[in-house]
């Protein structure tokens, strides 16, 4: 159910494993794209393992699910946009579970006796005791008795999610122990990654811990940015040589942080638990207000923004990715037009993407020709290349300011750009 960055691959994976998969979506677009045989997402192998799954004849895809041994649930769960919660003048996000209360509900007629169900979504602890059981439940069986129930969350990396897949430990919470172990026989087809066996509600929180942990690391890291910059102080430097300590592993700063997983997956908790969640809740806070220092920082290197001319490089919410949605580059650069800059980005990734509050551009060439200030959004591989003399040639931009910490401040300070690196104080030596 779902077929997504996640549940698409997982179904590819299963069927060229020789089990027969139907993929559901209830997005009749998505059904008829994949039904021509082309992809409506991108990410590396994908295309490969796909094209194998339906060659193989094992993979199908429709809007409705059908009978089955297994029912796998791999729906979004996002927030909305319009409703809060509060707890002691702490605004918090609430999640909306109605893709997985329908996926639920759309595979309630099909279920058996023996049958196994899991949740894969990341979803607020105890989702799958309290709001998938009963649901299920609905059709006259009861779970861990007539059928199993688990929770899996899915683990990989946007970029490398068909090795992760198979290669990640895998978790695997039972509503009951045999649930697990239904589980584990199953996802045992293809993942070759250590599998661990638990409760469901143990698994649930496990996959959040994962990204709270990164996003309160990179809230420190993010902190330690302003910190450095008003002491004069190289912040990447700082951290590497911290990270030498033999228990010491700090993240890297940035604009701010995004993507579907580490800036969501903390309000699960807070949703969950506002009274005890204080620290994820400053987490949240602190990555949510780096693009506002990121833009003071612009300001600060062009003098004012008032009808400057920015060449923003990378939309997307992390490196060598195409996806941009919840990316603090593409947040960063709306920021950037409505305090008066005049912004063309470019996405190598998604070039002919386009947004309301700036304008895209087709090429990098087409961004800097009539720039004055350069804003390096993204570490991709295509940017961490660029020779500062060739650049220098096609631009009359002369600042720089780079965001991610990967540009060769002395090789483009020697072709004659000013450079501004994010928490790189304005006395730390050059
Ligand atoms: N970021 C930084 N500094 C860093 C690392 C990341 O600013 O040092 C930013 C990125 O630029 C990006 C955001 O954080 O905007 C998130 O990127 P990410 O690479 O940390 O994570 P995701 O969202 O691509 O994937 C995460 C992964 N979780 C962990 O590494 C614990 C992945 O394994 C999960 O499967 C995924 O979340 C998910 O779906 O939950």
């Amino acid at each position: 159910m779902g077929l997504g960055y996640i549940g698409l691959p997982t179904a590819a994976m299963f069927a060229v494993n020789g089990i027969q998969t139907l993929g559901v979506d209830v997005n009749p677009q998505v059904i008829e794209i994949l039904q021509r045989g082309e992809l409506h997402i991108q990410e590396p192998g994908l295309r490969t393992a796909v094209e194998a799954a339906i060659k193989s004849g094992n993979l199908r895809v429709s809007s409705k699910p059908a009978e089955a041994d297994a029912f796998i649930i791999a729906v979004p769960t996002p927030f909305y946009e319009d409703k809060y919660g509060e707890y002691n003048g702490r605004k918090y996000k609430l999640a909306d579970m109605r893709a997985v209360t329908s996926a639920t509900e759309a595979i309630t007629p099909s279920l058996r006796k023996g049958n196994l169900v899991v949740l894969e979504s990341t979803s607020p602890p105890r989702t799958t005791i309290d709001i998938v059981a009963p649901i299920l439940e609905k059709s006259g069986l009861k779970a861990g008795e007539d059928f199993h129930l688990a929770y899996s969350p899915e683990r990989v990396l946007p970029g490398q999610i068909l090795r992760e897949l198979l290669e990640n430990a895998r978790v695997i919470g039972g509503t009951t122990p045999e649930g697990a172990q239904a589980g584990r026989d199953l996802y045992s087809v293809f993942v070759k990654g250590e599998i661990i066996t638990t409760d469901a509600t143990t698994a649930e929180m496990v996959k959040l811990m994962e990204n709270t942990y990164r996003d309160v690391n990179i809230a420190i890291a993010n902190e330690f940015s302003r910190l450095a910059d008003r002491f004069g102080v190289d912040v990447w430097k700082a951290i590497s040589i911290a990270n030498l300590h033999p228990r010491v592993k700090i993240l890297r700063p940035g604009p701010g942080v995004g993507g579907h997983c580490i800036s969501v997956d903390p309000w699960f908790f807070v949703e969950a638990a506002p009274d005890l969640a204080a620290l994820i809740y400053q987490t949240r806070q602190v990555n949510d207000a780096q693009p506002h220092f990121a833009l003071d920082l612009v300001r600060r290197a062009a003098g004012s923004l008032k009808g400057r001319k920015v060449a923003a490089l990378g939309l997307a919410f992390k490196e060598d990715v195409d996806d941009l949605r919840e990316s603090p580059a593409v947040e960063l650069a709306a920021l950037l037009q409505k305090e008066g800059a005049l912004v063309k980005a470019f996405e190598p990734h998604k070039p002919a993407a386009r947004f309301d509050g700036f304008e895209t551009v087709l090429t990098l060439e087409e961004a800097w020709r009539d720039a004055d200030v350069i804003v390096l959004l993204v570490g991709h591989a295509e940017f961490k290349g660029l020779e500062a003399r060739q650049v220098a040639g096609q631009t009359p931009a002369r600042i720089l300011v780079d965001m991610r910490g990967v540009l060769n401040r002395e090789a483009w300070q020697a072709a004659g750009f000013r450079v501004f690196t994010l928490g790189v104080g304005s006395t730390a030596d050059d």
